[in-house]
């Protein structure tokens, strides 16, 4: 019989890929889906038309973090065999924004749907996945982070998921809750949200390489990052469901480049030096910064067989080669448009 999952934050980057992995392996997958005035789900369109019998299937739901009861009809409803959380306010800049809702939706959000577990627990065993960050190490106390380095949180966003991480620690310990914590350092991807630094870089370097565009506005390039794939992260919080019991690990690549350096790849791949197009902008630094995160993987290759298969100058090539498309597709249109002389 196939097992069921529910995943909060299908329509997300990861959400996508998951939802994609799970189906391949014959799970039905349920989604929850924020309502929207507009669609939301480009990135996982493609997964219900080709969704069927014999493959995994794909169900959607409306719903919302912050409404926990609602979470827990649903739950209840689904009476699913793994939950995976992953919904939430991502963004590090915009939690200095959005401080509340930040909370309301990473941190007290988790807690609903742990409660929803928790309840569903009593009656049937689910696993649950809590999408934890790399970012609650913050101004991190030493390096390479492990699963024992302390937390020393910089933001909203940080200080919400580390209360996330405690409370699915607290929930394992409490009330035996099979409940994982994934410590993903930055993952990304063509799917990757284009207001996060490497996607808006890779747009942005393939428009200019077009014509569309002729600078990018950035903020602080000394930042360094531990980058890896997102298809090779989800099928890390799928391994950590399938162990004999629950625990917590990071997941990363194990090397750490620069913005600047990032910039350097990018550029370089479509011959143009970067120098030429990008401009500081202080909007776009942060109240305060993570200057430097790299993590150490070694408990995730030792216990769940899992390591990171993409290189920083492969993941680059992939989401430079998806992006110049875009751009291709783009300029046709803008050529379209011209010529067939609309009046404007
Ligand atoms: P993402 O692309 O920003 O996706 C976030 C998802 O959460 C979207 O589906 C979004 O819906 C949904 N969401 C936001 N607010 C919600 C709410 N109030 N109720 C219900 N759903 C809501 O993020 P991602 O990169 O896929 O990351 C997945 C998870 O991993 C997040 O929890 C993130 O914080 C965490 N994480 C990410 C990374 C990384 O490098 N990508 C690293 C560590 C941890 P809409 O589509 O409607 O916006
Ligand atoms: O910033 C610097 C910025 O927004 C990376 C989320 O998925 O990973 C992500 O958080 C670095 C920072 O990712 C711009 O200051 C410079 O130092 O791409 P980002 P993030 O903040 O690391 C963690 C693990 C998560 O959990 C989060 O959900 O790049 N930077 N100039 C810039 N960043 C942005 N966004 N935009 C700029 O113009």
């Amino acid at each position: 019989m196939s097992r069921t999952a529910l995943i909060t934050g299908i329509t997300g980057q990861d959400g996508s890929y998951l939802a994609e992995l799970l189906i391949g392996k014959g799970y039905l997958v349920h989604g929850l889906v924020r309502r929207c005035s507009t669609f939301s789900t480009s990135r996982i369109d493609h997964l219900y038309r080709d969704s069927h019998e014999e493959h995994g299937r794909l169900y959607l739901h409306f719903g919302d973090m912050t409404d926990g009861q609602a979470l827990t009809n649903l739950v209840l409803q689904i009476q699913p065999d793994e939950i995976y959380n992953l919904a939430a306010q991502s963004h590090v800049r915009v939690s200095f924004e959005q401080p509340v809702y930040t909370v309301m939706c990473d941190a007290v959000g988790a807690l609903h749907i742990l409660e929803a577990a928790r309840l569903l627990n009593e009656s049937k065993p689910v696993r649950f996945y809590q999408a934890s960050s790399s970012e609650m190490f913050g101004d991190a106390i030493e390096t390479p982070q492990t699963e024992s380095t302390p937390f020393n949180p910089q933001s909203p966003y940080a200080c919400a998921k580390a209360y996330a991480h405690f409370q699915t620690v607290n929930y394992r310990r409490s009330y035996q809750l099979f409940a994982c914590s994934g410590i993903l350092f930055n993952h990304e991807s063509p799917r990757r949200g284009e207001t996060f630094v490497t996607r808006k870089i890779t747009r942005a370097a393939t428009r200019i390489k077009m014509g569309l565009q002729q600078r990018l506005y950035l903020g602080n390039l000394e930042a360094r990052r531990d980058w890896g794939y997102a298809q090779d992260y989800v099928d890390a919080m799928w391994r950590m469901l399938q162990q004999e019991s629950a625990d917590d690990y990071v997941i990363a690549t194990g090397t750490s480049y620069s913005v600047r350096e990032f910039l350097e790849i990018a550029f370089g791949l479509l011959d143009l030096r970067w120098q030429d197009y990008v401009e500081i902008d202080p909007k776009y630094k942060r109240p305060s910064e993570v200057n430097s995160l790299l993590g150490d993987a070694s408990k995730a290759r030792q216990a769940l067989g899992w390591q990171a298969s993409t290189g920083v100058n492969e993941l680059v090539k992939i989401m430079i080669d998806h992006d110049l498309e875009l751009a291709k597709q783009e300029k046709q249109l803008e050529s379209s448009r011209a010529n067939a002389k609309l009046p404007t």
